[in-house]
C-alpha cells in the first residue's frame, strides 16, 4: 500500500526537481540561520548560489557527530528555541549524546513519514500495533507511535521491557504489528516459549517493524520463523529525523529510502570521495525539509549500498541494501576488518547454535584477540563435551573461511547471554588504544 503515492511514485525527473528546489531553500536557510553551516561553507569560499545542480552537494562540507557536539546542546539549530515543541536525542554510547529538535511542521512531516514507513511496511488502519520501542529521549517509540496515529491504526504503547506482560497484551488485545528492535523480538519469541505461547495458534501477530539496529537475513528468517510473522527493515536515525528514513516494502530487496524529504549519497569513509551508484560505503544524507535542525551532508557511519534498479512495488524512491554494520562498529582484529552482523549471519548459517552471542576483543602482549561467545540448547549443552567440541570447531573454522580470521569460541550455557530490550550490545572491545 502506497501512503502518499503522490510522492512515493513521482516519476525520477519530477523527483529530481523537486529536491533540487528543496535543496536550494535548505542551504539558503542552513547559511543563514545556523551559525555553523555559514563559517564551515565561508571557509571553502561557498555561498548557498553556488548550489545549482544536485550534483553541486559533493562540493558542500560534510556534517559530523562531532560537529553536533562542538555545538552542544542547541548550536546547530536553525530556529529559535519558541518555535522548537520537541527535544529528543541520540543513543551515543559515548560522550555527549547528540540533541536533537523539531518544529510543529518537522513533527508533522515525521508523523507523515512514518506513517508512509508503516504503510510500506504491510500495516494499515485495521491493524493493532504494538509499539514495543522505548519511549522516551530515543526516537522509536514516539516516532513509531505518531505515524501509526496518523495511519489510523490503533496503537498500543507498550514502549520495551516488562516482557511477559507485553505478551499478555499482544496476545489478549489482538496485536497484528510489532515494532521493536529486532533482538527484542527475538527475547520476546523466547519468553513466549516459556509462557507456552505458540505464535501460530494463541496470536493474530502477522507483520513486525524492526530496526534501530543491524540484523541479517538470517536473522530475519528465524524472526519469521519463531514469530510466524513476515518482517520489514526500518532504518533511520535521530540527526536526520528518526525512524522513517527508509524501510523495506514487500519485496524485501533494499529499503526504499523517501527520497522527496532526504538525500542520499554514499562515500568512501577513507577518503570522503563519493562513491557511483551500486558501490558499499558509508551513508551519507541531506535533509531537504527539516525546519529545526536541516542536516547537510550527515555522516552517518552505516554502510551500505543504494540500488537503482526500479522497483516492482511501483514506488519510484532509491533503495538502500540493509546496513551491514557502522564504520566504527567494525572492528579491526589483526588488520583483518570485523562486522559483527557478519559474525550473526555465519553463526546463522550453521544454525546449530541459539541466535544469541557476543564478541569479545582483546589484546594479548601486542596480538589481538577475538572470543566469540554463543549460546546452544539445553540438550546440546548437556550432550557429550565431543558433540559441544565439535561444534565448537565447525564454527571456528567457517569464521576463519568466511572472515579471515582465526577466533576462539565459546559455547555457553542457554540464557546467560544478556537479553536486550532496546538495541542489542554484543561487542566487548577490552583492547586498550
Ligand atoms: O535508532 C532510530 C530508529 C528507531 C530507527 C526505530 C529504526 C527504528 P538512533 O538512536 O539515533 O536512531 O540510532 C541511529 O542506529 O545510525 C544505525 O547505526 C542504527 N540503525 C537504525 N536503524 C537501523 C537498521 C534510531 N534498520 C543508528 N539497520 C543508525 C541497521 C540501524 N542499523
Amino acid at each position: 500500500m502506497n501512503w502518499n503515492e503522490k510522492y512515493e511514485t513521482l516519476p525520477r525527473e519530477d523527483l529530481k526537481e523537486l529536491q533540487l528546489e528543496r535543496l536550494k531553500q535548505t542551504i539558503e536557510r542552513s547559511f543563514h540561520d545556523v551559525e555553523h553551516y555559514k563559517k564551515v561553507m565561508q571557509d571553502k569560499g561557498m555561498e548557498p548560489g553556488d548550489i545549482s545542480s544536485l550534483d553541486d552537494l559533493s562540493k558542500l562540507p560534510f556534517t559530523t557527530k562531532e560537529d553536533l557536539r562542538d555545538n552542544y546542546p542547541y548550536g546547530m539549530f536553525a530556529v529559535h528555541l519558541s518555535e522548537i515543541v520537541r527535544i529528543h536525542s541520540s543513543s551515543g554510547t559515548t560522550g555527549k549524546p547528540t540533541v536533537v529538535g523539531y518544529t510543529r511542521n518537522d513533527l508533522n512531516t515525521w508523523a507523515e513519514l512514518m506513517a508512509r514507513s508503516l504503510a510500506c511496511g504491510g500495516a494499515g488502519r485495521e491493524d493493532v500495533i504494538q509499539n514495543s520501542y522505548g519511549y522516551g529521549l530515543f526516537t522509536g517509540g514516539l516516532g513509531v507511535h505518531y505515524g501509526a496515529e496518523r495511519l489510523g491504526a490503533s496503537v498500543i504503547p507498550t514502549s520495551g521491557g516488562n516482557t511477559k506482560r507485553q505478551i499478555m497484551i499482544m496476545k489478549d488485545y489482538g496485536t497484528t504489528v510489532l515494532t521493536c528492535t529486532p533482538s527484542y523480538a527475538l527475547f520476546m519469541a523466547e519468553v513466549m516459549q516459556e509462557m507456552g505461547i505458540d505464535p501460530k495458534t494463541d496470536l493474530k501477530l502477522k507483520s513486525g517493524i524492526f530496526g534501530a539496529e543491524p540484523w541479517s537475513e538470517n536473522m530475519r528468517k528465524e524472526i519469521e520463523r519463531k514469530l510466524d510473522i513476515s518482517a520489514h527493515d526500518i532504518y533511520g536515525l535521530s540527526e536526520i529525523i528518526g525512524p522513517g528514513v527508509a524501510i523495506e516494502c514487500e519485496e524485501k530487496r533494499g529499503l526504499h529510502i523517501f527520497e522527496d524529504h532526504f538525500i542520499p549519497e554514499i562515500i568512501n569513509p577513507e577518503t570522503g570521495e563519493t562513491l557511483p551508484i551500486g558501490e558499499v560505503g558509508e551513508l551519507v544524507f541531506t535533509s531537504l525539509t527539516k525546519e529545526a535542525l536541516p542536516m547537510i551532508r550527515y555522516r552517518t557511519r552505516d554502510i551500505s549500498r543504494l540500488i537503482e534498479e526500479e522497483c516492482s512495488c511501483g514506488r519510484t524512491h532509491i533503495r538502500m541494501e540493509r546496513v551491514s554494520g557502522r564504520s566504527d562498529d567494525m572492528l579491526i582484529i589483526r588488520g583483518v576488518n570485523v562486522f559483527p552482523s557478519q559474525v550473526e549471519s555465519v553463526l546463522l548459517d550453521i544454525g546449530e547454535t541459539e541466535p544469541h552471542y557476543k564478541l569479545i576483543v582483546d589484546r594479548i602482549g601486542t596480538l589481538d584477540t577475538l572470543e566469540i561467545q554463543v549460546e546452544v540448547s539445553e540438550a546440546l549443552f548437556s550432550d557429550e563435551v565431543r558433540r559441544l567440541e565439535q561444534l565448537e570447531e565447525k564454527i571456528r573454522k567457517e569464521i576463519d573461511t568466511v572472515l579471515g580470521i582465526s577466533a576462539k569460541i565459546t559455547l555457553v550455557e542457554p540464557k546467560t547471554i544478556e537479553r536486550s530490550e532496546g538495541k542489542a550490545k554484543r561487542v566487548f572491545d577490552k583492547r586498550k588504544y
